[in-house]
């Protein structure tokens, strides 16, 4: 374990009032530190793991503060692998303060942001990649996301770049040890051996590079622009979606001004749709900004519902500028209000009717199959969804590829191996194998306060 001077505490549940507030302490110092505060029938130092007491904590002149249950976690059984303690107090913000003041004048330090997590990470409860993931649990806010998170909380992304960096390690050593007999010129790994070891590593990486696009969609959602000529009814169609009257629907075009945004959950997966203005030529002045904002809100959508009704058709010149502001692989054709019509046209792909719910499944189908595009996920299949994981994989990969062009080059075996070593370092970093204190700091950082 890593012996760590300071004994440190923090509240650990929102701030604000509710049925509890959990202050937690870590370190050498916690059960000393908590025994000078609380009083109960026995003492915390005499207490076994995983055990809970009532008790009192009394303030400087015995004054009662609260009373209370203190939870003892005996390293290396916590979280952190310290020796911790969590007092749960009554949910006042007030009550939780006055405790953490008496316990910060009897030495204890005041937490930094995440660093209960980056005591957990040093002293080998989690590895770094499953670190960052108590982030991703916490901010879930859809199944999907939440998933993800587990997925890599619980490990699959680990043991999957462990398992290359084995393969690469037992690659790299075989290349030096032939270095080290270089003068007898024995080959202890053929070339096309190498070169094919090489060659499944990389394609084991780049797997995991093309998961980061259906990583990120399950982590951060799926922004979806509704856009379109004025009255065609995007925001009927929005508050279809959302099954309540959100945004204002009128017979007179141009009803919403401004961008009107909301999330739905759809097959677990969260959606943030966007509500435009309709894009007309205007003269007026509040109409024009919202029409630039419309246009803004296109450019930075993962895709765009392009909505158009069954009285005036698909319009091309509308599509055309579209894809001026974004790919058309981004953007979905949807003609509206096919109640009206028996014959609604042709040039959309989907028919709908935000009036009756007719279509929509479909437009649902097609939302999600344009968000994944051809990628895979499966529950046991290992995930990247965080941009740091993203960029060492890609530099891993792009050492492999010169490795293995060194390989082919039949060049000495140094040059394959100084790259090899160097894919092998940044896939550590992933982990926190191979880290330093810079990258710890901007990781943990992120983190809450008591987490
Ligand atoms: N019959 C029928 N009417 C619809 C349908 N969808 C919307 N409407 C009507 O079309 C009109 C315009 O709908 P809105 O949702 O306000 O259209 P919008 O695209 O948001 O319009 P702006 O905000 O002005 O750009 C309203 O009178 C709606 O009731 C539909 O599927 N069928
Ligand atoms: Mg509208």
């Amino acid at each position: 374990m890593i012996k760590n001077e300071d004994t440190i505490t923090a509240i650990a549940t929102p701030n604000g009032t509710g049925a509890i507030a959990i202050i937690r302490i870590s370190g050498d110092k916690s059960f000393e530190n908590a025994d000078k505060i609380f009083t109960g029938r026995i003492k915390i130092c005499e207490a076994k793991t995983h055990t809970i007491h009532y008790g009192k904590i009394l303030g400087k002149d015995k004054e009662l503060i609260d009373d209370v249950m203190i939870s003892v976690f005996i390293a290396p059984h916590s979280y952190t692998g310290e020796d911790s303690v969590e007092i749960s107090a009554h949910g006042n913000p007030f009550v939780a303060k006055k405790i953490i003041e008496l316990l910060v004048e009897n030495g204890v330090r005041l937490a930094e942001p995440g660093e209960f997590t980056k005591r957990a990470f040093l002293n080998g409860k989690l590895d770094l990649s499953q670190a960052e993931a108590v982030v991703d649990v916490i901010n879930s806010s859809a199944d999907a996301a939440l998933r993800g998170a587990r997925n890599q909380l619980d490990g699959l992304l680990s043991k999957k770049v462990t398992e290359l960096r084995t393969l690469l390690v037992n690659t790299s050593s075989l290349v030096e040890l032939e270095l080290d007999f270089a003068e007898e010129d024995i080959e202890f790994v053929d070339r096309k051996e190498l070169i094919s070891r090489i060659e499944k590593i990389i394609s084991e990486i780049s797997l995991l590079l093309k998961s980061y696009e259906f990583g990120k969609i399950i982590r951060d959602g799926v922004n979806v622009a509704l856009v379109g000529k004025p009255n065609v009814g995007k925001s009927s169609l929005l508050n279809y979606l959302l099954k309540e009257s959100r945004a204002i629907v009128s017979e007179i075009p141009g009803t919403t001004r401004d961008i009107i945004r909301e999330e739905v959950t759809i097959g677990g997966i969260l959606f943030r749709l966007f509500d435009t203005a309709g894009i007309r030529p205007s003269d007026d002045a509040i109409e024009k900004e919202g029409i630039t904002r419309s246009k803004e809100a296109i450019k930075n959508s993962d895709l765009v519902i392009f909505l158009n009704d069954v009285e005036n058709g698909v319009s091309q010149g509308m599509y055309n500028q579209l894809c001026e502001l974004t790919e058309p692989k981004k953007i979905i054709t949807v003609l509206n209000k096919v109640d009206l019509s028996k014959n609604p046209g042709i040039g959309a792909d989907v028919y709908i009717s935000a009036k009756t719910g007719y279509g929509i499944n479909n437009l649902l189908e097609e939302l999600k199959e344009k968000s994944f595009g051809d990628s895979t996920y499966s529950e046991k299949s290992a995930i990247v969804s965080n941009v740091r994981h993203f960029d060492c994989l890609r530099k891993a990969k792009e050492n492999l590829l010169k490795a293995k062009q060194s390989a082919e080059q039949s060049l000495s075996g140094e040059f394959v191996s100084v790259d090899l070593r160097n894919a092998e370092s940044v896939l550590g970093e992933i982990i926190g194998e191979v880290t330093s204190e810079d990258i710890l700091n901007n990781i943990f950082s992120k983190f809450c306060i008591g987490k």
